[in-house]
């Protein structure tokens, strides 16, 4: 590593600092990010980022280069998402900082910790809307969008932005941060001396916050009292790593747990106390439901439709503003979840829960008859295949190498593989989330992959990979051990869609089912497949995962397979008869 400022291909024509005693902001915010233990970067340059990302990697950050910015951003927050430290995001100005904006969005949206770190024009300019190059006014387009947005006009304020934007982004209920660092400040130049004064250890940037003694007796005694209780695991409590703490909850008390789906695996799906084939019967009869870092919002119904109507929730989170958004909650605990959970527990010890023993063993024949049901359901070597005779092969490769991270997008896709494929450790499932945004496979599978050191599988539908399509190639730039299956259907939940003016164009939902993806593989150097069978998906996968290489899988699938918008139907406006969702 250098102790100077390096030069680089793309040292701008202007006079250059004395090296080294003097430095640039380019420098200053390399050297800040390092401090904080920013250890990677995603993102895409040119003007005016370019020559700082030279000088990150010099400095020891490992830089990962897109083609698209919102790969790089979903990469960036899924970083966060697995480290509790936040991913960062760096982006060029104007429809650069857009295109990474949709990420840092999204990453708000799903609680994930994230930095976009964007360089802007010169100010005076734009506020004057003189037509200056790529002129945006991005601090005030990225305002109520994202947890918190600042912009750095001085070089000896970054490392104070630097600091400020990490304890945005993991305290409280974690975040995307926007932080725009403009022209000027990129290239101002400063005494070295001076520059490393102003360096900093935030000290404890996502505080424990310890809940209310009378909130933990509250939930307490009403979990003890409750005859059919069930304990809802969300992402949050996955985010949380507090993994022994949520087994010794439940194993303790031996309450019913159903996870959302990013927290499948926290517990192992094929738990004894697991109900995540027994959703309708949580959701009916029980009379007290705990959430854990989840949010009662569309996912669950808003907490009404199917819900047991007397049932009380309890609810664990971090934010006291979620608490009765949808629902009145009789048991709020605002709190870190480690902490909570800690208080929970101490509580509980030696207090009776008035659990009926034949809640439990309900829930486990119930669950017993329907995973039997359900594997008859993939077992069929159907061909041309469909999701689920597909699905057969990938559950066998996935649960025998539990360890593989799975990135899943699409519609029948998502919905088919969640229900399929069981996890057995937590945070090793990584989907389209909170938003059911579709392109956020290419970024994801690189982020799980750079943050984790481990093998990933992204299954996505033919759909949803053609949102990121291209960042595969960056998969293979990096050599990383990602596999990605393209179920083609030929379409947005199948190619059979018709057009209803038979003008000789698709119709709207149609895609290419006669497309080779695999030869896209093909043109980065990645190992690819085309598979039409169970068995052939069974081989290609199997040997995919064990190269740890990148790795391409064309399945094709039967153009009728899959239903309108997979299990979400009923959103439709046509369908929409619960409006409350
Ligand atoms: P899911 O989609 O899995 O149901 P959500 O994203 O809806 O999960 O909910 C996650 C919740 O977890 C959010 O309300 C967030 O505030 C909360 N949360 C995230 N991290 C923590 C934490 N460390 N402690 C407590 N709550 C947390
Ligand atoms: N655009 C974005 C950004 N997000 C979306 N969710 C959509 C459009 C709408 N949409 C869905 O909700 S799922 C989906 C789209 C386009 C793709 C479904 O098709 P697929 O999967 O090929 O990915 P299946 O297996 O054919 O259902
Ligand atoms: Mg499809």
């Amino acid at each position: 590593m250098s102790t100077t400022q390096p030069a680089s291909p793309a040292t701008p024509q202007k006079p250059a600092p004395h090296f080294p005693e003097q430095v640039t902001g380019m420098y200053i915010l390399a050297k800040a990010l390092k401090n904080v233990g920013i250890d990677t970067m995603y993102g895409l340059v040119g003007i005016p980022v370019t020559e700082f990302a030279y000088i990150a990697q010099d400095l020891g950050i490992r830089f990962i280069g897109f083609r698209h910015e919102q790969q790089a951003g979903m990469a960036a927050a899924t970083h966060g998402y697995l480290t509790k430290t936040p991913g960062v995001l760096l982006t060029v100005s104007s429809l650069g900082f857009m295109n990474g904006l949709t990420a840092t969005t999204n990453a708000t949206v799903n609680c994930y910790p994230m930095i976009q770190i964007s360089g802007s024009s010169v100010r005076e300019p734009i506020d004057l809307d003189q037509g200056t190059y790529e002129g945006l006014d991005q601090l005030n387009v990225a305002k109520g969008l994202v947890k918190a947005a600042y912009r750095v006009n001085k070089p000896e304020d970054i490392p104070t932005a630097v600091a400020r934007a990490y304890r945005a982004a993991v305290s409280g209920r974690p975040g995307g941060v926007y932080l725009d660092i403009t022209t000027p400040c990129l290239g101002a130049i400063m005494d070295h001396a001076d520059a490393d004064k102003l360096f900093f250890q935030p000290v404890d940037p996502a505080p424990a916050q310890i809940p209310s003694p009378q909130a933990v007796e509250r939930a307490v005694s009403l979990l003890a009292s409750a005859k059919r209780p069930a304990i809802l695991l969300g992402k949050g409590a996955a985010y949380a790593q507090i993994d022994d703490k949520i087994k010794h909850l439940i194993e303790s008390t031996g309450i019913p747990f159903y996870p959302m789906s990013m927290a499948k695996g926290l517990m192992p799906d094929n738990h004894p106390l697991s109900a995540i084939s027994a959703r309708s019967t949580i959701m009916e009869q029980a009379d007290v439901v705990m959430l854990v870092g989840a949010r009662l919002n569309w996912l669950l119904s808003r907490g009404h439709g199917k819900w047991n109507p007397d049932g009380k929730f309890i609810q664990l989170d971090i934010d006291p503003e979620e608490i009765d958004c949808n629902r009145p909650i009789a048991a709020p605990v605002v709190g870190d979840l480690e902490s909570s959970v800690d208080a929970i527990i101490a509580a509980l010890a030696g207090k009776k829960l008035a659990m009926d023993p034949a809640w439990v063993s309900g829930i486990q024949s119930e669950s017993k008859v329907k995973n039997a049901k359900f594997l008859e359901r993939l077992e069929p070597q159907t061909v041309p295949m469909t999701h689920w005779s597909a699905l057969g092969s990938v559950k066998k490769v996935l649960e025998a190498n539990p360890d593989v991270i799975l990135v899943n997008e699409g519609a029948n896709t998502l919905d088919d593989t969640r229900d399929s494929v069981d996890m057995f450790l937590p945070r090793h499932r990584i989907d389209c989330a909170t938003w059911a945004i579709m392109g956020m496979g290419m970024g994801s599978a690189i982020g799980a992959a750079v943050a984790s050191g481990k093998s990933v599988v992204a299954v996505e539908g033919d759909s949803a990979f053609g949102f990121s399509g291209m960042d595969f190639s960056t998969i293979c730039r990096y050599k990383l051990p990602v596999t990605v299956c393209i179920f083609n259907n030929g379409g947005i939940y199948n190619g059979i869609g018709v057009n209803l003016s038979h003008d000789g164009d698709p119709a709207p939902t149609t895609l290419d089912v006669k497309a080779r993806y695999d030869k896209l593989g093909d043109a980065f150097g990645a190992t690819t497949y085309y598979v039409t069978t169970p068995a052939e998906l069974f081989t290609a996968l199997t040997e995919a995962v064990a190269s740890k290489k990148p790795c391409l899988i064309d399945v094709q699938l039967a153009a009728d397979s899959g239903k309108e918008s997979g299990h979400i139907g009923y959103l439709n406006p046509a369908s929409l008869i619960d409006v409350t969702v």
